[in-house]
């Protein structure tokens, strides 16, 4: 009976959904940067970050005279519709100094992707969903697999798990650790 109250007196957000974020960094304090990303995110009353993957160091795609990335995963619960999210995204990034050249290879200090957000499949101006090019990226698929293996893509219907078996480049990263912050 009191566990009924409780549930009257906590009720669910039933428009909350799961959304995957992947991190990436390859200027600064890497490390640094990944985690204060994170902080931000636990910051905020509007999201929840209920999982952090490992952090994998891993060959930059696009251009090799750039350094290496490191590459994470998060996986929060959220009341925020896809473009708020996104918005706030871009915010932690600028935030945390991430600047916008033209080169869309360019190193950068924080790049923050929204990969999936349950079902949703969206074609905007600003934002895709899924995000176009995660299929095909270990470096998004590896850490995201560990916090989420059974996460659909909506498009393909395939799992986290099934893609990364799928796709090239998993050794070429090296896990160095965890993202969350040992207490
Ligand atoms: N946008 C549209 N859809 C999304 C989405 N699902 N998530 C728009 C995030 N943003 C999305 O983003 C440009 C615009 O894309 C945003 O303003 C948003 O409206 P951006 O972050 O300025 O551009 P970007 O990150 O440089 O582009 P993009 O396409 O995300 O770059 P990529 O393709 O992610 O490549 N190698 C390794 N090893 N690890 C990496 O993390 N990252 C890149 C960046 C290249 N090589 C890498 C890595
Ligand atoms: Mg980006």
């Amino acid at each position: 009976m009191s566990s009924d109250v409780d549930a009257l007196a906590q009720p669910i957000d039933v428009r909350e959904t799961l959304a995957a974020i992947a991190l990436g960094a390859n200027l600064g304090d890497r490390l640094g940067t990944l985690r204060a990303a994170v902080g931000q995110l636990c910051a905020r009353t509007d999201v929840a970050v209920i999982a952090q993957s490992s952090v994998y160091d891993t060959e930059p795609l696009g251009s090799a005279d750039q350094p290496r990335y490191l590459n994470a995963a998060v996986l929060l619960r959220t009341s925020l519709e896809p473009l708020a999210l996104l918005r706030v995204l871009l915010e932690i990034e600028r935030a945390l100094g991430r600047t916008r050249g033209e080169d869309r290879w360019m190193s950068r200090s924080i790049d923050l992707d929204l990969i999936l957000m349950s079902d949703c499949v969206l074609n905007a101006e600003d934002l895709v969903l899924p995000h176009p090019r995660f299929r095909e990226r270990a470096f998004v698929l590896l850490p995201l697999f560990e916090i989420a293996p059974s996460m659909h893509d909506p498009i393909t219907g395939k799992s986290v798990e099934s893609l990364l078996r799928a796709c090239p480049g998993r050794s070429d990263a090296v896990r160095t650790g965890p993202l969350a912050v040992e207490t």
